[in-house]
Formats: structure tokens, C-alpha cells, sequence
């Protein structure tokens, strides 16, 4: 058998606190690829998981290793992700406190699959009873329906998410899954119209095109071929190896009906689907006067019929835009280009809408419906946040732009808590505190959102001049206000080698996970996030019912100007943030091996890239300040008793006054440890090895022995 020791040269230390040169990088990589090279994705910093995305499946995910994990405490068993699932489940129990996982990392490094397994583990070990296996059905059901519409191919991840979600999972007293509520933010509509070249718009079409009965494609006016669609061709890739689209479909359909879509919903929702794409075939010719015409007919045809809309007031306003002047209403007609915008506009609204829909639709299937409100007791809730990763393309936009504040967001709520509850724990347990330095992302967050003087508030403010503000004055107003900024560079500000990769037309944004170039064409545009008037009034009087649910008419009297996109995400993030702060929370930090979707590629720069600013180093030195290990005293003294004769089998009195003897059995000198009010605090990992090899051993001669007792009995 393999001794603790050589085991641990082998596969390194699975919590990085233990390793012996904390602070050395280079020793935190070489743990990492030790483990990694093992298949042993996991590794703790103390309660935070640091998880590599292997891109292959491992053995590692059974229903016989959720029951490992079950009840057991954090150190007894190896890293994983089921055993943050349940110590967080434990701590709602026990603590009655509500509890949130965070799961960050870059775009491909493995949050949506952690969120994934999470939701899996407490439909498998949580208890059940009749009506929570529909609860336990839905919340797992949910995953493929809102991935279908909310995830695309980018370069990135064959299975990008391009929306963000907050999803709470609510528990009665029982402890059993009873229901559950989304949070969506921010889809990225702009996939609707457009893929960057080598992506793909959301999977929801191609499964349909694929996976679609004959006769359902027939209803829709659609053919199986995706090369057909103006909407589905600008990345040139609809097929994808990794994917699967006609089994998707299956799967989603199935999906459809337990998160409780009847025939007419499903008929409904497809309709819009097939409605974005024969809107994105909808061509237009220029007459003598310069303005657009519709030249297929036919796919109006198919979008008043889908949309149960009246196809000529649905053609004219495709190509007219309506304006009040002097009390009266004025259609003025569209050019080419303006009427090819105009229907983008349309398609982005109503994939957008659709796609909100779908959370409340979702929602209502997942929300409590217990026999009255009060057998709910306490019940409490575990949130878990899977977002859209940090990216960085060739090019980048407004999208970006959201998506990365986005996740300094999240980075800045990182350290404020995990530096506040180090803090409360030491001081708690009353021993002394000695603060470390690390990098707070919080002057970039204040650089996007501040009042006045941000990036979100210029915008806003060029929003509001219209015809008179473009994307480029935009550009000039912003060097104007925080050119000084150090997290901010243009081709004016910069040096001259900034200027060599910086093109006129963008800025370029100093991150906690890297620099990004962001163009700010289009800025202006999807910020206002505009329809045409009448286009609005259209989609108000449509028969179907999802669509007339998403237009409502209250929006044509409306006389306020509502809130631009990028202020709405800000409010939706700071809203976010306070849920997060009043829950405990546990953090998922996913690191991407490689660039290339590999197995077995341990892409050294990436992922030293990756350690740097995800501010792992930090977190160790954090968790070590001073001391490499805690435990709580019953549990220390559960797991090493044996060692001492005064503690085994059993200790009668205070755990604390256990573990003092034990130690002091163990040899343990007064500078290598302390004892706080619950929990022992041990300076030196190799104290703690040299613990853990006497229980080694202790635990070989104890087998030894049961064998010889056992061989004497035969
Ligand atoms: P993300 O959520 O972090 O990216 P995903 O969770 O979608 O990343 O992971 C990307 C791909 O990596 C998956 O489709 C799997 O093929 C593979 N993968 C990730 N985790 C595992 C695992 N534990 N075991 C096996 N394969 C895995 V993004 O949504 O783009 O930010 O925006
Ligand atoms: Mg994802």
C-alpha cells in the first residue's frame, strides 16, 4: 500500500493551505498539474474549490459518490464539488441561514457543469416524497430548456452561456426541495442577427431544424436545411462536432413538457422561433424614391401567420416609422438600410422578450404550491449563480463590455467576503488578525458604474442626445472624463505602443482578468435598445398569445423614457449583490485548462494567467495568515483520537480539553498551534502531516491486527 507521504508527492496536497511554500506560484502550479495529470480536478483553499475543467468525463459523479459525500465532513473525503453542495446544504440545515454558491471563472472553465452537478446532488440525496420529485424534475429540467435558448457556440464554448442566472433552490423544514425562482440577466440579443465568424446563434434553432417532426416544419413554413437562413449562416458553422443537435432536440421537447408547456405553448414557443427566422430572410429592394420595399412576400406571409398578425399592416411597418408631428401621425417611409435595421430590431425584441417569458413561464412551474404557505416553516433557500465568464475576442462590444463588468462584479464581492469573514473568524475565535495585502478590483467596478462621472453614465448621457450623438462622440466625451484613469487607455491617450494595437474607434479596458479592447461602434444603438413605434403596436395586437404577453400595450402610452440596457444590468447587478451579501456564502472557482477544448492539456501560461487574477495566491496567504490548518475541536478530535490512549476509544469531557491532551500527547509544540474558542488553529502543515502519517500508520496496524484476529477465527 502507498504511504500517506508518497501518495502526497504523487497527487500533491489537496487543500493548497498545506502546501509547504504558500506564497511560491510556481508550488501552487505544480500542485495544480500533479492533480490534474491524477484526473483529480478538485482542490480546496480551505472552503473555497479551485476546480480544472478536465473536457472529458470522469467516473466521478455516481450516485455511489454523491452518498460519499453525503453527511460527511468536509476534509474526510477527497475535493469535490458535491462536498460544497452539501456542506452548504448542511450549514442551511443546522444554521437555519439562507446560503448562496458563487461559481466564477472564464468563459469554457466549467461553471455552468458545476452548477449543473450542484442541482443534481440535491435532487439525488436531498428527501423526497411525491410532490418533490416534481419539484426535484423541474429544477433539473429547467437546465436544458433555458440552455437551448440561452447558450450559442462561440469561440470560446461550444456551449456558451450568453445570459446570466441566479437561481435560488427553496427547502421546507424537512430539508426536502419544494421549489425554486430564476433571475436571468441580460441575454445577448445581438446573436439573433449576427454571429461572429465560427459561432453560432442560440442552439434552439439548429435543434429545431434537425430535430423537428416533419409536419411541425411543415406548420412552420421551415426547411431542415440552416444554410436557408440569413440568421444562421453569418458564422458559417452550424454544425458542430461536440454537438449533437437532433438528440438535443428530444431532450428538450421531453424538457418542454415537465416544466409544464401544453401542445399549444410548445406550438406557440416554436412559432416565435421559426417567426426570427423567416423575419431574417425578409429582404428589401429600393423603389424609384429611393425607398425600401419588401421583395418576399412570401415570408410575410409566414410571419402574420405565425405571429397572428395582419401581413400588410406587418409589411408597412417593416418599412415605414411612425412619428408624431403637430398632433399628428406622420408614417415616413424607410430607406433599404434603415428598414434591414428596423427588422433586426424587431427580431432582437422578440427572441429577447420570448426568452424573459420563458424564465416567468419556468418560474411559475418551479414556484411553491404547498398545501398552505405555513407548512413551509422555515423554509430557506440555497442560491446558486452561474454567470456568463470573463471573455475576450478579436472583437469586442457592447456585450463584452456588460459581461466583464459583470464579472468584476463578482470578483469585488469575492474579496470583500472572503477578506470579512477571515477577519470575523479570527477575531471570533480570539486570536490576532494580521491583514494582507491583495489587488481590489473595486477602482475598475467604480470606473464602469459611478454616478456621473462612469463609463455606464457617459453613455446614458450621449443616449439622451439624439442626432446629435454618435458612437464617436461617445469615444471623445469619455477621454474627456477619465482619461486619467490608470484602468483606461484610447489611441489619443495612449503611448505609442498602445496606439499600435488600439484602433480609433476603440478603448481599451484594464481588467482584473486582462486587458480588453472594446470597439464602440454599436454602442450607442444597443444601449437605447430601441423598436420602432409602430413595430410595437404590431406585435400588441398579435394573437399569439406568448408574444401578446410580451408587448404590452401599457408601453405605447408610456410617456417615460425607460432606462437604457446598460443602467438596467447595473441596477439588476447591484440588486443581485444584496441578495448574494445576505446569504452565507461558497465559492466555485473554475479554471480552463487550455484554449483548444482538450483533455489532458495543462496549458501552463493560461492557467498561471488564470491563478494571478482570480487572486488565488492571495486567498491562500489569506487562509494562512499565520496558520496553514483550523478544525473545528470535535472534529479534530473525532478523526485523530486513536493516537492517544487518554482519547481512544472514547473522550468523555469537552472537545476543547480533548484536543489539548491529544496534542500534547502528539508532541505538538506551543509555537506550532493555538486554541481558539472552537476551533484548533495549526501554523505548520508539516505538524498536520505528521499527524495524519501516525494515523497512517496507526490504521495499518489496526487492519493488520483485525486480519490476524480474522485468519484465527478460520
Ligand atoms: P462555462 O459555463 O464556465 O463557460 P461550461 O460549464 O459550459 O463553461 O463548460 C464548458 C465545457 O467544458 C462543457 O461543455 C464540457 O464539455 C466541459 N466541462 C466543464 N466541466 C466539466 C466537468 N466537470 N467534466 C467534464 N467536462 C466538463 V461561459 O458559459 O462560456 O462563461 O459563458
Ligand atoms: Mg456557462
Amino acid at each position: 500500500m502507498e504511504s500517506a507521504l508518497t501518495a502526497r508527492d504523487r497527487v500533491g496536497v489537496q487543500d493548497f493551505v498545506l502546501l509547504e511554500n504558500y506564497t511560491s506560484e510556481a508550488a501552487f502550479i505544480e500542485n495544480l498539474r500533479k492533480r490534474f495529470k491524477e484526473n483529480l480536478i478538485y482542490t480546496y483553499i480551505g472552503s473555497v474549490l479551485v476546480s480544472v475543467n478536465p473536457y472529458k468525463e470522469l467516473e466521478i459523479y455516481s450516485k455511489q459518490h454523491m452518498e460519499r459525500y453525503r453527511g460527511v465532513s468536509f476534509y474526510e473525503v477527497s475535493p469535490h464539488i458535491y462536498a460544497i453542495a452539501d456542506n452548504s446544504y448542511r450549514s442551511l440545515r443546522t444554521e437555519r441561514k439562507d446560503q448562496c454558491i458563487l461559481i466564477s471563472g472564464e468563459s469554457g472553465a466549467g461553471k455552468t457543469e458545476a452548477s449543473k452537478k450542484i442541482l443534481q446532488y440535491y435532487a439525488v440525496t436531498c428527501p423526497a416524497s411525491e410532490q418533490v420529485e416534481t419539484v426535484k424534475d423541474r429544477l433539473l429540467q429547467s437546465n436544458p430548456v433555458l440552455e437551448a435558448f440561452g447558450n450559442a457556440k462561440t469561440l470560446r464554448n461550444d456551449n456558451s452561456s450568453r445570459f446570466g442566472k441566479y437561481m435560488d433552490v427553496q427547502f421546507d423544514y424537512k430539508g426536502a426541495p419544494v421549489g425554486g425562482h430564476i433571475l436571468n440577466y441580460l441575454l445577448e440579443k445581438s446573436r439573433v442577427v449576427h454571429q461572429n465568424h465560427g459561432e453560432r446563434n442560440f442552439h434552439i434553432f439548429y435543434q429545431l431544424l434537425e430535430g423537428g417532426e416533419e409536419d411541425l416544419l411543415r406548420r412552420l413554413g421551415l426547411e431542415r436545411n440552416a444554410q436557408n437562413y440569413q440568421y444562421l449562416v453569418k458564422g458559417q458553422c452550424a454544425r458542430v462536432s461536440s454537438i449533437n443537435d437532433k438528440s438535443e432536440w428530444k431532450i428538450v421537447r421531453k424538457a418542454l413538457s415537465v416544466i409544464n408547456f401544453n401542445d399549444d405553448d410548445v406550438e406557440e414557443l416554436l412559432s416565435i422561433v421559426a417567426s426570427v427566422l423567416h423575419l431574417g430572410n425578409v429582404q428589401f429592394a429600393k423603389d424609384e424614391q429611393g425607398n425600401a420595399q419588401v421583395t418576399t412576400e412570401n415570408q410575410i406571409k409566414y410571419l402574420a401567420r405565425l405571429l397572428s398578425v395582419d401581413s400588410t399592416v406587418l409589411r408597412e411597418s417593416l418599412i415605414h416609422k411612425k412619428i408624431i408631428a403637430k398632433g399628428e401621425e406622420l408614417n415616413s417611409p424607410l430607406n433599404q438600410e434603415q428598414a434591414a435595421y428596423a427588422r433586426d430590431a424587431l427580431a432582437k425584441a422578440i427572441y429577447g422578450r420570448t426568452f424573459s417569458w420563458l424564465v416567468r413561464k419556468i418560474n411559475k412551474s418551479l414556484s411553491y404550491k404547498g398545501a398552505d404557505m405555513h407548512s413551509l416553516g422555515n423554509a430557506s433557500v440555497i442560491g446558486l449563480l452561474d454567470i456568463y465568464g470573463f471573455e475576450v475576442f478579436q472583437h469586442n462590444s457592447f456585450e463584452q463590455f456588460c459581461i466583464n463588468y459583470c464579472n468584476e462584479k463578482l470578483q469585488q464581492l469575492f474579496i470583500e467576503l472572503t477578506l470579512k469573514s477571515e477577519q470575523e473568524e479570527y477575531e471570533s475565535e480570539g486570536i490576532a488578525w494580521e491583514p494582507v495585502q491583495y489587488f481590489n478590483n473595486k477602482i475598475i467596478c467604480d470606473l464602469v458604474e459611478e454616478k456621473y462621472k462612469g463609463i455606464i453614465s457617459i453613455l446614458d448621457e450621449e443616449c439622451l442626445r439624439p442626432g446629435e450623438a454618435t458612437d464617436w462622440t461617445f469615444l471623445e466625451k469619455l477621454e474627456d472624463t477619465v482619461k486619467n484613469h490608470p484602468h483606461f487607455v484610447t489611441h489619443k491617450l495612449g503611448d505609442q505602443k498602445t496606439r499600435k494595437c488600439l484602433g480609433r474607434e476603440e478603448f481599451r479596458l484594464l481588467h482584473y482578468a486582462g486587458e480588453v479592447n472594446y470597439s464602440v461602434k454599436g454602442f450607442l444603438d444597443k444601449n437605447n435598445d430601441l423598436l420602432f413605434r409602430n413595430l410595437k403596436e404590431v406585435m400588441c395586437n398579435s394573437g399569439n398569445p406568448i408574444v401578446h404577453q410580451c408587448f404590452d400595450r401599457s408601453e405605447l402610452t408610456d410617456k417615460k423614457r425607460p432606462e437604457t440596457a446598460a443602467t438596467q444590468f447595473k441596477n439588476s447587478l447591484a440588486q443581485l449583490m444584496e441578495i448574494l451579501m445576505s446569504k452565507e456564502p461558497s465559492y466555485v472557482r473554475c479554471i480552463k485548462p487550455n484554449d483548444a477544448k482538450q483533455a489532458a492539456r495543462f496549458d501552463e501560461v493560461l492557467i498561471r494567467h488564470q491563478v494571478k487574477y482570480l487572486g488565488l495566491i492571495e486567498n491562500v496567504r489569506v487562509r494562512r495568515a499565520g496558520f496553514a490548518y483550523r478544525r473545528k475541536y470535535e472534529i479534530f478530535l473525532q478523526r485523530y483520537k486513536s493516537l492517544c490512549p487518554e482519547t481512544w476509544p472514547n473522550w468523555d469531557g469537552r472537545a476543547m480539553d480533548g484536543v489539548a491532551v491529544l496534542v500534547k500527547s502528539l508532541g505538538y509544540k506551543p509555537e506550532e498551534y493555538k486554541m481558539g474558542r472552537t476551533k484548533i488553529f495549526i501554523r505548520f502543515p508539516k505538524t498536520l502531516f505528521a499527524t495524519e502519517d501516525a494515523l497512517e500508520v496507526r490504521k495499518q496496524s489496526i487492519a493488520t491486527f483485525l486480519q490476524s484476529r480474522w485468519r484465527g477465527y478460520h
